[in-house]
């Protein structure tokens, strides 16, 4: 399910509709069939050849399953095998040649006992597919607010009188904030889409359960502005100009609560116009008419997604959001404040309970005295690192909790050959994914697990609002795979053995995991007493509605940008790598991207004068080449709703051609700021 919380009721307490993914997911997972039976009959190289859509509508996987390179085919192997390969595996490689990443969807519980195991086995080489996403809001709120998420709480976008979409498609990734989104639109609240694309349903959206907006659709976006891919940090630093311009800064909030002010104000005024509406590509007029609507109004959300983080300078991107939001006194008060509105399902509770490199020294010390160990200090790698890492071959062992970590990898290549150089692989999934035909170590091992509905336990989440939920789980719908705690306490005991300060098998029980997340991670306390009280709960220091801040000196904190260039010289396009509305990631569940009227994947979107200007046809075959990797056969699509410059095609298939370049910040990897040229076949 593409939301963010658990169960099916909003964090309002309202019943959502079923949304589509999650119904699209259950019916991949009740085909006939097994993914076992899949990977037994067939071959390696025909595996390679399967579409991200084949491999997700194999089935589900029940058995574990085992390849050995040299072989043709994966093979079953029996539970007692598969975990005795593993703890031998890890028995003989030493801790800081293993790395450990895992995705968004475990549980918390899941999560931390993991990354648990992975310390006191003895690395930091553990890290999330955040790395890839959220990164830079996590890196850029710390430096700005002090704390790395969302500063506000459902109910204050509900009261917003203006909303800033920025850098994202909600109405296929996000359709739960689409409802929030027609909320503030029916109490005459206003939103600002900031976005190089025209996604319809930001213009005019429907939802099924409402037969008003059904008949006509709720106008969304009053101020629809396309900048070129990457030119946000300068119409960010625009809008503010201009806000200054219009004298509607609120000095007191800036003097009072904020460091920094006077010296960003005079950069501010030093910027010039020219400069703004080059490296933006947006027009003086349309930056002034967002200031204005801007400095009228009184409550204000600024939400974000991957159009803002998946750039070489995504942590400006998002302090210059938190600059805008603090100018105006849109922080430290309810109604008001940053939204980065997340990806997988549990990727922030992922990270709250510790599964990242560097721990918080406040648990780091809690998980040491509370079980009498010494924890490794030196510094752990990050997925881009881990990647490096492995490609020049000084990793030798990686686990996967999840997730699909060659698809979702810039330069597929490096990434199947960074994997291939692996002694060992386990892949702990769900579901079959091209990183199991493509990135495969001397030995791969696959072990099959319940998806969070299925658990027989409760488990936990949090959502992006910080909210700590309880899930119920629910019955098994396939005989076979087993609970990731399960797997995970196995693998740890049969590794550390009895003498472990961990007593594992106490932990296959959640409600201890859970007692030991409270007593070691700050701000869960009371997850220690849900199963008891049911009581979810908000986790503290995280909402600001007071202006008092996490930050040393309790003050948030304004960062000043010098504008990058646009990227790009005369023949070659901005490509950015998105999602359309059939899939869920690397997983595809049906070809067609309906709201952008694309009914196939192998095509790239392209404005009308790029396909006039470059000698094109409309639904001409060229290739697609970039400084890393080409792509043959792709379908020009005549596309009027990017803006002219910059062009679309959809992740996985194209992550061919993304290099890896990163944040230096974040290291998240610029998956929307690519160089292509196209060619004739
Ligand atoms: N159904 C469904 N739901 C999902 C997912 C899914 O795959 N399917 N994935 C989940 C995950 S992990 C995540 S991270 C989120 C992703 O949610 P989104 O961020 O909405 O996902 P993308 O498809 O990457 O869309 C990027 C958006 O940013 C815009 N954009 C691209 N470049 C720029 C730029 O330079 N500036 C600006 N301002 N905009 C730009 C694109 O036009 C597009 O609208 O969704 C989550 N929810
Ligand atoms: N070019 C390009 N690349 C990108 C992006 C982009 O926009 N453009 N987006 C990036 C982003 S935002 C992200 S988050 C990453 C995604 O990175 P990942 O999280 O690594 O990838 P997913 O595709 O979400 O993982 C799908 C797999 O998860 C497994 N799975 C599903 N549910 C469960 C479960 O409950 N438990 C377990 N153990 N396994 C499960 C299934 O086997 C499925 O095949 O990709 C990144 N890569
Ligand atoms: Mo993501």
């Amino acid at each position: 399910m593409g939301g963010q919380a658990g169960g099916m009721v909003n964090e309002a307490g309202r019943t959502l509709e079923m949304c589509k993914k999650s119904v699209q997911a259950m019916a991949a997972d009740l085909q006939d069939g097994t993914a076992c039976d899949h990977l037994e009959s067939h071959a390696i190289s025909q595996l390679k050849k399967q579409t991200p859509y084949q491999l997700e509508h194999a089935g589900r996987l029940t058995q574990p399953m085992l390849y050995e390179k040299g072989e043709e085919f994966y093979r079953r192997i029996e539970w007692d095998e598969a975990l005795q390969r593993i703890s031998t595996a890890l028995a003989n490689t030493p801790a800081d040649e293993t790395f450990w990443y895992f995705s968004g969807r475990s549980s918390n519980e899941a999560g931390f006992l993991l990354q648990l195991f992975a310390r006191l086995y003895g690395t930091n080489n553990v890290n999330n597919c955040s790395y890839y996403c959220h990164q830079a809001s996590g890196v850029g709120l710390s430096s700005a607010v002090g704390s790395g998420t969302a500063t506000v709480v459902l109910d204050d976008v509900e009261h917003a009188d203006l909303v800033f979409v920025i850098g994202g498609n909600p109405p296929s990734n996000h359709p739960r904030l689409m409802t929030t989104l027609m909320h503030v639109k029916n109490k005459k609240g206003k939103v600002i889409v900031i976005n190089p694309a025209i996604e319809v349903g930001l213009v005019k959206f429907k939802v099924p359960s409402n037969p008003f907006s059904l008949l006509f659709g709720t106008r969304i976006a009053d101020l629809y502005v396309q900048p070129h891919i990457g030119g946000d940090l300068a119409v960010l630093t625009g809008i503010a100009k201009a806000v200054q311009e219009l004298g509607a800064e609120d000095s007191p909030f800036l003097q009072q609560f904020c460091d920094g002010a006077d010296e960003w104000l005079e950069h501010l005024s030093a910027t010039s116009w020219e400069e703004i509406t080059a490296k933006s590509g947006v027009s003086e007029n349309e930056i002034r008419e967002m200031a204005s609507t801007y400095a009228q109004a009184k409550n204000v959300v600024f939400c974000w997604t991957m159009g803002i983080t998946h750039h070489e300078h995504g942590v400006q991107n998002v302090q210059a959001i938190a600059n805008l939001a603090m100018m105006r006194g849109m922080l430290g008060r309810p109604h008001a404040g940053l939204l980065p509105v997340r990806g997988h399902s549990n990727v922030q509770g992922i990270g709250s309970v510790g599964v990242t490199p560097k721990l918080k020294d406040a648990i780091f010390d809690a998980l040491e005295s509370e079980f009498d160990v010494k924890l490794p200090t030196h510094t752990g790698l990050d997925t881009l690192g881990c990647m490096e890492s492995a490609d020049r071959g000084e990793l030798s062992l990686g686990v996967c909790l999840g997730g699909n970590l060659y698809g979702s990898n810039p330069d597929l290549e490096f990434a199947a050959g960074a994997l291939s150089n692996l002694k060992t692989l386990v892949y702990i999934n769900t579901t079959l994914n091209t990183g199991h035909a493509h990135a495969l170590a001397d030995q791969t091992i696959i072990l099959p697990v319940l998806a969070r509905d299925e658990e027989a336990q409760k488990t936990t989440q949090e959502s992006m609002f910080n909210l700590v939920r309880l899930s119920d789980g629910g019955p098994q719908r396939h005989e076979g795979p087993r609970s990731e705690i399960e797997v995970i306490t196995d693998i740890a005991h049969s590794v550390l053995g009895e003498g472990s300060p961990v007593d594992w098998k106490v932990m296959k029980e959640a409600p201890n995991i859970r007692t030991a997340i409270s007593k070691t991670i700050p701000g869960f306390e009371k997850i220690g007493d849900i199963d008891d009280t049911g009581n979810e709960f908000q986790i503290e220091g995280r909402t600001f509605h007071a202006p008092r801040f996490a930050t040393p000196n309790g003050k948030a904190q304004i960062h000043c940008h010098s504008l990058p260039e646009l990227k790009g010289g005369v023949n070659q396009l901005r490509l950015m790598t998105v999602r359309s509305e059939g899939q869920f990631n690397t997983v595809v569940y049906e070809e067609a991207d309906i709201y952008r009227g694309v009914e196939r994947r192998d095509v790239i979107l392209i404005h009308p004068d790029d396909i006039k200007r470059l000698g094109l046809r409309h639904r001409q075959k060229v290739t697609v080449r970039s400084s890393v990797g080409e792509l043959n056969d792709i379908l020009v699509h005549r596309y009027e709703d990017i803006r002219a410059g910059n062009v679309l095609m959809y992740f996985p298939e194209a992550n061919t051609l993304v290099p890896r370049t990163s944040d230096p910040l974040s290291r998240t990897p610029a998956f929307k700021g690519v160089l292509v040229t196209l060619h004739e076949a």
